[in-house]
């Protein structure tokens, strides 16, 4: 029986019918993805402006980390916690030298490395802060995006992120983005454990705290001896032009959570860092995941950061960052509100025109053979694999300007 070839209808139908409703991706049926570029099913190439949402910063199977797949693959893949293997002690000593701690907790989401922070953070202010059992509380901002676990949404002032879903964790007290007054008058509370917040708010938008933020919040933490907690899950690992946002400010968190692009976009790994003082107040049996610090995912976690770092992926991040924004100010259109971001990560808020959205300009970009997708209706996030060169970039930038033009 020959098989008629699948359209991409096709493929859109077949995920409606028989997958849950819970995203409402672009149009476009990818099936190959190689450095900066993905292939649809029908063969077209387009430049990926969006990297997996930063989860693909060296680029689409980037050659030496799908080596690491293979070999490790070959080899053992997972062994459980249950029993020591020769590869997770590798991975730990290499983290906590990468990044600067003592200690590593290997998680697999984002969201579970959230949540390890959450658990370390609300212990450590029982066994050192000396806050009254079931009393810690942790300061969240608004606008925030840590995960879509019930706790993390616990924490979320978005409605799309926990309408419907309560009841709700307890513990939680939310201060404005960028706003230290408020984070200062919160902190007054003796029973603050800590302060979670993302250097860059990429969810809300790419929002920018302005310079100075994160290290008066840092400070005004220390102060209170409440733990600085960074969500880098999103900002991390060379994005914003940095190996951490808070590297721009000099600021090292206390707690540092990392995911998506410490594996590149191979195998889901995340990791929470910690010193001492903090990360041993969990102790045996009291924390853990089946597949937290497997083999597979720690040699290809390595693989991935070595990438960043022999690239010199950041250092590209900052200097092609700077003429994205440059170029995208520079664009006569109406429908450009703002232009924001850091490094690699940016954002064009998008003016409604003529009925036209931010989600038209991301159709037409797409036939045009750029694929970037809408956040918060009227943002559009642009974040390309920080592989890519300045040519390339600005021949994305000729596609973006040309889109935009059309709609003049
Ligand atoms: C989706 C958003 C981005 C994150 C930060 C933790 C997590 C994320 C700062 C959780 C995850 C992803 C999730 C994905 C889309 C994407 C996203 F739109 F949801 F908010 F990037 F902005 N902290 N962000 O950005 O990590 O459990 O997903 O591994 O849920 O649609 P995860």
């Amino acid at each position: 029986m020959t098989h008629k070839k699948m359209s991409p209808a096709d493929y859109i139908a077949r995920e409606e019918k028989y997958g849950a409703h819970n995203y409402h991706p672009l149009p476009v049926v990818l099936e190959k993805g190689e450095g900066i570029y993905v292939w649809d099913v029908e063969g077209k190439r387009y430049f990926d402006f969006l990297s997996a949402y930063s989860a693909v910063n060296q680029g689409h199977c980037h050659p030496r980390i799908i080596q690491a797949l293979n070999d490790q693959a070959q080899q053992l893949t997972l062994t459980s916690r249950a029993f020591y293997n020769n590869v997770l002690g590798e991975f730990e000593e290499y983290m906590t030298r990468y990044f600067g701690y003592d200690k590593v907790l290997p998680m697999n989401t984002g969201a579970e490395a959230d949540e390890t922070a959450l658990k370390l953070c609300r212990r450590w202010g029982y066994d050192k802060k000396g806050i009254p059992e079931n009393e810690a509380k942790i300061i969240v901002c608004a606008d925030n995006f840590h995960g879509r676990t019930i706790t993390i949404i616990s924490m979320s002032t978005d409605p799309d992120s926990y309408k419907g879903f309560g009841p709700y964790t307890p513990g939680f007290v939310t201060v404005p983005y960028n706003d230290i007054d408020a984070l200062t008058k919160a902190l007054e509370d003796p029973h603050v454990a800590g302060f979670l917040v993302e250097p860059i708010q990429g969810e809300a938008g790419v929002y920018v705290p302005d310079e100075g933020y994160l290290r008066k919040a840092y400070d005004m933490c220390k102060a209170k001896n409440v733990l600085f907690m960074a969500d880098e899950v999103q900002t991390g690992i060379a994005r914003t032009g940095k190996l951490l946002a808070c590297d721009h400010e000099g600021v090292k968190p206390d707690v540092l959570i990392l995911g998506k692009a410490i594996s590149g976009g191979v195998f889901p790994v995340s990791a929470v860092l910690a010193n001492d003082d903090v990360m041993l107040v969990i102790k045996p049996g009291e924390h853990g995941s089946t597949y937290g610090g497997n083999p597979l995912g720690c040699k290809v976690a390595m693989a991935a950061l070595d990438v960043i770092k022999d690239e010199k992926l950041a250092e590209n991040a900052e200097r092609l960052g700077k003429i994205f924004r440059d170029e995208m100010c520079s664009i006569k259109s109406d429908m450009i509100e703002l232009v924001r971001g850091k490094g690699l990560l940016n954002a064009v808020a998008i003016k409604p025109k003529n009925g036209k959205t931010a989600w038209d300009v991301c159709m037409a970009m797409k036939e045009n053979g750029v694929i970037a997708k809408p956040t918060h209706q009227h943002i559009i996030r642009f974040a390309p694999p920080l592989v890519i060169s300045e040519e390339q970039l600005r021949e994305a930038i000729d596609i973006i300007k040309k889109t935009l033009e059309q709609f003049a």
